[in-house]
């Protein structure tokens, strides 16, 4: 569950190993690419919390960081 807080979606995902991880985050960059909205993250081996906000309109919640988030959870079903 993307969790809503200090003005970010928060989600925590976790995989077997690094190169899943980090497999996830290179379709993660061609989605955010492509939308035009990219993610704040960090990687530690098996795990890649990210963090959606729109700086663009003073680093809130919008509807762009809604729909990142629900893409990026179409990629692990
Ligand atoms: N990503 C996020 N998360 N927020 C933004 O406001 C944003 C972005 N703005 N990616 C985009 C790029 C903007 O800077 C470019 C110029 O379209």
């Amino acid at each position: 569950m993307w969790q809503e807080e200090n003005n970010q979606l928060i989600k925590t995902f976790v995989f077997k190993n690094f190169i899943e991880a980090f497999g996830f985050m290179t379709k993660v960059a061609l989605i955010a690419e492509k939308m035009d909205h990219h993610p704040e993250w960090t990687n530690v081996y098996n795990k890649v919390t990210i963090r959606l906000s729109t700086h663009d309109a003073g680093n809130t919640v919008t509807e762009k960081d809604r729909k990142l988030a629900e893409a990026i959870d179409k990629l692990l079903n």
